[in-house]
This record gives structure tokens, C-alpha cells and sequence, in this order.
């Protein structure tokens, strides 16, 4: 190939050079003309096959070439990819107006649940209770025998336990039907006094509108040399001010059995049937059950009921929940639909409510 052929196809690779409209055009040029079966590359492959004279200024020639052609690519590239850029920034705008799209600690809701349930330890806890925890599958002994219900008694069958298959010995573990029996730990290893509190999951073989197999409560226990029901009245009203969030609360009562304490009483609070007002008001809602803890509960947990006296309570975690937020039906507790979990759940990352109406 000669000098004006050499010109000529310089020309023409030029021409398209600059004919390109964008980078991928381009390069489509680039890879045509420098590629490795490119028109310049070929140029060089036929170098080997010329005599020695010849070769030097004709390896000089298309050396040439491929720099102007080179240099013309590489002028259009910083061309085409400023113009680029330009557009891009023209067309591409951030919209700052758009909102920050919450992340999982904004989003995720707490379970009423969880919320109630920490309340109430907390509530209890500033009044210096310590918080006591236990295994949900637990001994016939601290489940009922210690509770003063021996085997024969009828509250057994109140209770609708589940329970374990039984062991090689004949005893039978029950998943406990009520958060007592880690009072009745509690008691079995550490001396009086004692203030704790003891919330955790319970199991009754009970399923209908009102009753799920598994639920939630909360129970405390006082035991010293002196207290007394005024004592118990006194806690269970700053609970029950603190917990409903009023500054006042009308509270009544009731006397009502249980086997593990005597007396023994049921505590209902004022209620406006018609605006929903908690504390106040001509009706009664049932809270929670309480009493002086049977001296028998004490002897059977190696405390002198001579030395010692105390108090108890229960209450039920779903039922006082739905008290507070006005949810009409036990049953979305446990079915984790997020439309419920979403208005009925509680924020991780709003204020604590507690105490506003002591
Ligand atoms: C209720 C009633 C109650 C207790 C629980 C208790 C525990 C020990 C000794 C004596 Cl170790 N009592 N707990 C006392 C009275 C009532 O619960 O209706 N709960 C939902």
C-alpha cells in the first residue's frame, strides 16, 4: 500500500471519527480502525511478508496513522463525553422534596403484648420490685401442690391443663397455668423479705372467642414481718393510676376465693360505659385478683407464716391491654396480621408514656 492509499484511508477513519454521535458510536470507530482485525492493525500484520527496505518506512507510515488516528479518537472521547456528562446533569435531578423512606426501627411496631407487659414490670419495678423469671413447663409441686391445691382439689380441673407425657418416677410436668409457681421459687430458695414481680407466658387448654391455650401474665408478691391488706390497696391503686395514666382512680374490692390466698379479692375500677373513661364513672371492669398469701403457701415454701405475712396479685396481660386500648377481641394477639400489628402496635421510638397522671 502506497502513500496517497495510506492518506486516503487516514482521511476516511478521520471522517468517521468525527461523524461519531455519542461514546458507543465511537467506539464502534475505535475497534474498526485499532481493533485487533482492525484496518490498521491489518496494515501492520502484512509488515512480515515485506522485503527489509521497504518495511522500515512503511512500519514508520502506519505508525503515523495509528497516532493521528489515535489522537483524533481520543479528541472526540473528552468531546462526546462532555456532552454526555452536560446531559446527564440536565436530566438526571435528585428530587429532594422526595421523603426519606422510614427504615426498620421507624417502621416496625412493638407488640401490645411486649408494651403492656413492660409497662407493668416497670411500673412495679419503680416501686422496688425486682423482676423474677421461670420455665414455662414446671412441676405439678409448684404449679398447684405448693399453691395450696393438693391433687384432689377442684381447682385443678379449673385450671385445664396441659399436660407432659409422664416420666419413668409417674410424675407429670404441667406448661404452668399460671406465672405463681416462680413465686413459689422465688420463696423455696430466697429468705424474706421479698418483693418481686413475675411476668412470662401461661397455658390453659382453653380456645374460644375470650380464651387462647397460651396468654400472658403478670403476678407480684410482697412477703415481710408486717404488711398488710392496706399495703396491698396502696399498691395496686399507684399501679392502677400509673398504668391507666389518671390522677385518681375509683377502685373497688371484691371478695371473691382463690386457694392461695385468704382473704381474697377481686379488683374491679370505675368505668364510663358511655365515653370510655377508665377510673371514673358509674360501671366496673375487673382488673386483676388479689389477696393475703395463705399461710399454708408459705409453710409449704419453708417461711414461718408465724414470721411472716404477705400479699399477692394477678392479672392477665391481653385482658388489661384491651382494657386500656379499647380492642374488642383477643384473637389478633396471636394471628400476626400486620394491618392489626400496624394500628394496634406501639412505636420504639415514641416516649414513654408512664406516670403522666401520677
Ligand atoms: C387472677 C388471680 C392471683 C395470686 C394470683 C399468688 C402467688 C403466690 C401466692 C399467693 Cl406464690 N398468690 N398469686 C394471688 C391472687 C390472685 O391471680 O385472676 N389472675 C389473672
Amino acid at each position: 500500500m502506497a502513500q496517497p492509499e495510506l492518506d486516503r484511508l487516514k482521511a476516511e477513519l478521520i471522517e468517521a471519527i468525527a461523524a461519531a454521535r455519542d461514546l458507543a458510536q465511537l467506539d464502534e470507530v475505535r475497534v474498526k480502525a485499532l481493533g485487533k482485525k482492525g484496518r490498521v492493525s491489518e496494515l501492520m500484520q502484512t509488515l512480515g511478508a515485506m522485503p527489509p527496505e521497504k518495511r522500515k518506512s512503511f512500519g514508520q507510515a502506519v505508525n503515523a496513522l495509528k497516532t493521528s488516528v489515535s489522537e483524533a479518537l481520543d479528541a472526540r472521547h473528552q468531546v462526546l463525553a462532555g456532552a454526555a456528562l452536560v446531559e446527564k446533569l440536565a436530566s438526571d435531578r435528585a428530587d429532594i422534596s422526595l421523603p426519606v423512606r422510614e427504615g426498620p426501627l421507624a417502621e416496625g411496631r412493638i407488640h401490645p403484648v411486649s408494651q403492656v407487659t413492660d409497662e407493668i414490670t416497670e411500673i412495679f419495678a419503680d416501686m422496688g420490685f425486682s423482676i423474677a423469671e421461670g420455665p414455662d413447663i414446671e412441676t405439678d409441686f409448684n404449679n398447684f401442690t405448693a399453691l395450696n391445691i393438693p391433687p384432689e382439689h377442684p381447682a385443678r380441673q379449673d385450671h385445664d391443663t396441659f399436660y407432659l407425657p409422664a416420666a419413668a418416677d409417674g410424675s407429670r410436668a404441667v406448661l404452668r397455668t399460671h406465672t405463681s409457681p416462680v413465686q413459689i421459687r422465688t420463696m423455696l430458695v430466697q429468705k424474706p423479705p421479698l418483693r418481686i414481680i413475675a411476668p412470662g407466658r401461661v397455658y390453659r387448654c382453653d380456645s374460644d372467642q375470650t380464651h387462647t391455650p397460651m396468654f400472658h401474665q403478670v403476678e407480684g408478691l410482697v412477703i415481710d414481718e408486717q404488711t398488710h391488706l392496706g399495703h396491698l390497696k396502696w399498691v395496686l391503686e399507684e399501679f392502677a393510676k400509673a398504668f391507666f395514666e389518671v390522677p385518681k382512680v375509683k377502685m373497688r374490692f371484691r371478695a371473691s376465693y382463690f386457694p392461695f390466698t385468704e382473704p381474697s379479692m377481686e379488683v374491679d375500677i370505675g368505668w364510663n360505659r358511655r365515653t370510655g373513661e377508665l377510673g371514673k364513672g358509674g360501671d366496673w371492669l375487673e382488673i386483676l385478683g388479689s389477696g393475703m398469701v395463705h399461710p399454708r403457701v408459705l409453710a409449704n415454701c419453708g417461711i414461718d407464716p408465724r414470721e411472716w405475712q404477705g400479699f399477692a396479685w394477678g392479672m392477665g396481660v391481653e385482658r388489661i391491654a384491651m382494657l386500656k386500648h379499647g380492642m374488642t377481641d383477643l384473637r389478633p394477639f396471636f394471628e400476626s396480621d400486620i394491618r392489626w400489628l400496624r394500628h394496634y402496635g406501639f412505636s420504639p421510638l415514641a416516649p414513654t408514656m408512664l406516670h403522666e397522671g401520677v
